[in-house]
């Protein structure tokens, strides 16, 4: 799996609450808009169109992609901390990145919508106490509680994973 370019920095690992490790985990959702927006900077139109990889979304689709996920997150967190065990609702991320707007509008309306985005998000999220990170969601299409812990060890790999799908495409390109 190593040279999978699905997966430039592996698969999200599970990792036990510290408070160093949710420090860390916080600063990739506090830095991700500044992150994506330094990945795409000086990218023109064509590369923008450019898959990250053969049959792979477009980085112009990374970027929404990330918008329309966090989008999801930032609800998931916030029922996760004001409701006991609530269900989540997936979404079809394959179909959501086909959609008019992600056609349609150019990366910095997403990079915008994504600095406010994880601005209230962190927010919402950093004084979190030691219980609050133990809340769970639940998950019907799989049967499963997840803690708030482990969806932010998942958001902050989602964060770093599609960074690096745009910087590991720049990267081979010579761009
Ligand atoms: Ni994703």
């Amino acid at each position: 799996m190593d040279n999978d370019p699905r997966y430039p920095i592996g698969k999200y690992e599970p990792q036990p609450f510290s408070q160093q490790q949710k420090e860390k985990w916080l600063l990739d959702i506090q830095l991700l808009p500044q992150d994506i927006e330094h990945a795409v900077s000086q990218l023109d139109a064509y590369q923008l169109e450019t898959p990250y990889r053969e049959g792979g979304w477009t980085v112009k689709q990374l970027v929404h992609h990330v918008a329309d996920s966090h989008i999801n997150a930032y609800i998931r967190f916030k029922l996760a901390i004001t409701e006991e065990n609530p269900p989540i609702k997936t979404y079809e991320e394959k179909q959501w990145a086909l959609l008019p707007d992600v056609e349609s509008l150019p990366i910095n309306v997403s990079i915008t919508l994504l600095h406010a985005l994880h601005q209230r998000w962190f927010m919402a999220i950093k004084d979190l106490t030691d219980e609050q990170w133990q809340r769970t969601v639940y998950r019907p299409e799989q049967d499963v509680q997840q803690t708030v812990w482990h969806l932010l060890g998942m958001y902050a790999w989602h964060c770093r994973h599609h960074v690096k799908h745009i910087t590991a495409l720049r990267e081979r390109m010579g761009w």
